[in-house]
């Protein structure tokens, strides 16, 4: 791919250097999703139906602002799948042998959504991480923390702007299902991004998204994004989407960056964010704690401390080994040693592309 035109560069350079994208008091300014224009797909998945694509959207000045985005096909909802068989359409038949045969059917589009999933404007390091590439395991000292990957990451890790605006409200306030608004053992609960909620009032991502009064959201009227929603009036709640069910905790203070910084001190707030996600979870979408992944990653792409909870039925995406660190075990790790985070090494992938694998090639860690 040709290096984008200069504009982009500096936009880029400042995002890294204000910590956040293109807001305005937390909101990315709206637009249209046929704006968009597909340059490349960076990878796809045949098993998880899922598009990952390198798009851009052309300004006035014919000039290209780099998106990415990702198209899922989003999961069977129990309740609308006898209207698959009943509704009228096109069932063309593929294949008859004996007692199997095969159709492919073309449903009406309420039974056909698809998620799309925009980052816009995406930097060159978005595109880096959904770009299908050659993944190595590193093993992480502390000393190597503190000299290789410390370094890295104070110079050059993603924006968080994302996580400020859910803290301070100014985007997903809407969606939040728990908070604790204690500054230093509190956190906030809302759906993560990956999670294909099928209830459009729950599912739009658009920061500081406002809902009209018909019961859809504005941004997705103004970017005719769902026009249907736009004129008709709300539906009836729907059963939620609950296979991949996939919420995030943010803490509420701001200087932990991962695992690595963790001590017994931070036992009170993680003990809460266990518990009261769990009880939270449960008493909203009636999933007890006992079906739930509850984790950390390490690394994590985000370096303010979050914890992941997610369906143990739903095989998400970081959830293997090399990657996931149960918060139980975190708890008793730390309840054990409060340094075991500073002592130990820990294994995490990277991608051969990636800056900070170079940087563990020439220390000869790798
Ligand atoms: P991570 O372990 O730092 O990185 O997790 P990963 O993306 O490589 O897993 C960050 C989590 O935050 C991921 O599960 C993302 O899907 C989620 N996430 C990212 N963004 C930008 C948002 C957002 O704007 N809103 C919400 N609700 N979740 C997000």
């Amino acid at each position: 791919m040709a290096e984008g035109p200069q504009p982009k560069r500096k936009r880029e350079e400042e995002e890294e250097k204000n910590g956040g994208t293109d807001t305005q008091g937390g909101a990315t300014a709206a637009f249209a999703l046929s704006d968009l224009r597909v340059r490349r797909v960076l990878r796809e998945s045949a098993r998880d139906k899922i598009v990952f694509l390198h798009a851009e959207r052309i300004g006035l000045s014919g000039e290209g602002t780099d998106a990415v985005v990702i198209l899922e096909k989003t999961p069977f909802q129990e309740e609308k799948i006898p209207d698959l068989l009943k509704k009228p359409m096109n069932a063309e038949l593929q294949m008859h042998n004996d007692i199997y045969c095969t159709f492919y059917l073309s449903p009406p589009p309420e039974l056909s959504e698809i998620k799309a999933t925009v980052v816009y404007p995406a930097t060159e390091k978005h595109i880096q991480k959904y770009l299908r590439q050659e993944v190595h395991l590193i093993r992480e000292t502390w000393e190597d923390y503190k000299n290789i990957t410390l370094p890295f990451i104070q110079s050059q890790s993603f924006s968080i702007q994302w996580v400020y605006n859910i803290l301070e409200k100014k985007a997903e306030a809407d969606r939040i299902v728990h908070e604790n608004p204690d500054p230093s053992n509190g956190f906030v609960l809302v759906p993560d991004l990956k999670w294909n909620q099928n209830q459009h009032k729950y599912s739009c991502m658009a920061p500081g998204s406002l809902y009209n009064s018909l019961g859809s959201c504005e941004c997705c009227v103004r970017s005719k994004a769902l026009l249907p929603l736009s004129v008709s009036p709300p539906s009836p709640p729907v059963s939620l989407q609950l296979d991949d069910l996939y919420l995030i905790a943010l803490v509420h203070r701001r200087e932990i960056k991962s695992l690595r910084d963790l001590t017994a001190e931070h036992l009170p707030l993680l003990r809460n964010v266990l518990q009261e996600g769990k009880e939270a979870i449960v008493k909203r979408f009636g999933v007890s704690g006992s079906q739930l992944r509850i984790y950390l990653h390490y690394q994590p792409s985000y370096q303010h401390l979050h914890v992941h909870f997610t369906a143990l039925g739903y095989d998400a995406p970081g959830s293997s080994v090399e990657r996931a660190h149960l918060l139980a075990d975190v708890i008793d790790n730390l309840a054990m040693d409060s340094m075991y985070y500073q002592k130990r090494a820990l294994t995490f992938p990277l991608r051969a592309d990636e800056p900070l694998f170079k940087k563990f090639q020439e220390a000869g860690k790798v």
